[in-house]
């Protein structure tokens, strides 16, 4: 097992990180911008190293200070949380190159799965359903125009090197193909430089469900149900829950068969996550595998009673798991609480937390890194806490959650928290029925106080 692990992220999931390596007697190391020197996660490791101004880029993101970190405080193993570096694939060779275990995937998988129309042929392989679609990449407009002709309008194109929705163009008829494939590159060029575009045919409305998979180095996998994770505004998840009230003990039977097979055709280490679009037929098809803890990993915990984490560091030290699936034995909800303001436009709202106080009782956890007279940095991404609730049923999560919700005090920034409230009244979210389309018509009403 290791002895020191160094967390190279910051918030709510460098602490999530932190609690679990002291649980497993585990030293831990901190790493910190100069925005974040009054934050808990360098309060709570026993060790904590500056690794830079404000900015991303020159400080979690800055490989050479995060290996130095490592190298200064004899770090045997790096945990890169999610986002920042935790699917750079340069990051994970150079902790390799250091003699620094990476607690996250080889460089080759990250490779392998961040390059979206290799990673679905790959899937195709290994008889992991997919959208009906261009066999990889477009090579020209013309290639393009026959392709979507095969498959049918609607169509959509996609940036290979793509994620959160950007170089994505939905197109609805042959006329509209030319400046969707001009724009979708040029895009997809500025945001990645990558302009490798493919074509699938469109699914109107689908559901976004996704299954919690692990897998260890000596070719055992493991499913853990699903999530489902439809309710999003522009590519951010907004309020996640387990079991989906679309899913069927069927459904999740193939789901779970397909994301072990997805981990198994690419030797998948450690835990991840297979993505999947859900039509209304409940035909499902994959989407992208992600290759690090995801931030709605709380609720799998929750429902299946298990430490992701542990799983993971676990995984990585060379321990074997028991091959054996997990299935929800209670209903989980997470709402998302962020630092903006849900009345304009979900704008980001940093400053200091003047009043806080959490909820509490039976069924509720909060992950966060924010306290009273807290100040919200400005640079990094806006999200405080995450308010989950567990119970026996889906009505009772909710009921949790809303009572959660109104408990939850936090003055001086505008949060997230009147959205969740409404949305845990909303008729649509009470009967199960939200898609990936459900925010396009959301309306949030005005509360006077
Ligand atoms: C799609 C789709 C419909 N049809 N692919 C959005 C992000 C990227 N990872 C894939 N996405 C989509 N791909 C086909 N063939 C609809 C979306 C989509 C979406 C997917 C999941 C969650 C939210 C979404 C919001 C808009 C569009």
């Amino acid at each position: 097992m290791f002895k020191k692990v160094l967390i190279a992220n910051r918030g709510e999931i460098a602490l999530r990180v932190i609690r679990t390596c002291k649980e497993m007697g585990i030293s831990t190391v901190a790493v910190y911008s100069k925005a974040d020197a009054d934050s808990l996660h360098v309060r709570f490791a026993d060790e904590a190293v500056c690794i830079g101004p404000a900015k991303s880029s020159e400080s979690y993101l800055k490989i050479s200070n995060i290996i130095a970190a490592a190298e200064i405080t004899n770090a045997d193993s790096i945990h890169p949380g999610y986002g920042f570096l935790s699917e750079n694939s340069k990051f994970s060779k150079i902790c390799d190159e250091h003699g620094i275990k990476f607690i996250g995937a080889s460089p080759e998988m990250i490779d392998g799965m961040g390059d979206k129309s290799s990673a679905k042929t790959t899937m195709i392989k290994a008889g992991v359903p997919t959208v009906p679609g261009s066999e990889g990449l477009l090579e020209d407009i013309k290639h393009a125009k026959k392709s979507a002709k095969e498959i049918g309008y609607p169509v959509m194109m996609k940036a290979t090197a793509g994620g959160g929705g950007k170089g994505m163009r939905i197109i609805r008829s042959e006329d509209a193909l030319e400046e969707a494939w001009e724009s979708a590159r040029q895009e997809a060029a500025a945001a990645f430089g990558n302009d490798g575009m493919y074509m699938e045919k469109y699914i109107e409305e689908p559901r976004h469900i996704e299954i919690q998979i692990a897998g260890d180095q000596f070719g055992n996998y493991c499913h853990m149900s699903e999530r489902d994770c439809s309710i999003q505004r522009r590519h951010q998840k907004l309020c996640e829950e387990t079991p989906s009230p679309f899913m069927t003990d069927k459904l999740r039977e193939a789901m779970g068969q397909a994301a072990i097979k997805a981990a198994a055709a690419v030797k998948y280490e450690g835990v991840g996550t297979v993505e999947f679009l859900v039509d209304k037929n409940r035909n499902f098809y994959f989407m992208e595998m992600n290759t690090r803890i995801q931030v709605e990993h709380t609720i799998t915990e929750e429902v299946i009673n298990f430490d992701l984490i542990k799983e993971q560091i676990k995984i990585a030290a060379g321990y074997k798991i028991s091959g054996k699936n997990y299935f929800p034995q209670m209903h989980s909800i997470q709402c998302r609480i962020n630092a903006e303001d849900p009345f304009n436009g979900f704008r980001p709202s940093p400053g200091t937390i003047t009043n806080y106080h959490s909820p509490g009782g039976h069924g509720i956890r909060v992950d966060t890194h924010v306290y009273a007279g807290y100040t919200i940095p400005p640079y990094y991404d806006s999200m405080i806490s995450k308010l989950i609730t567990v119970a026996q049923t889906r009505e009772e999560a909710i009921k949790k959650m809303e009572r959660a919700l109104s408990e939850y005090v936090i003055e001086g920034i505008k949060t997230t928290i009147p959205f969740h409230l409404q949305l845990m009244k909303d008729p649509t979210f009470i009967e199960g029925n939200c898609t990936t389309k459900f925010m396009e018509t959301f309306v949030l009403q005005e509360v006077k106080d």
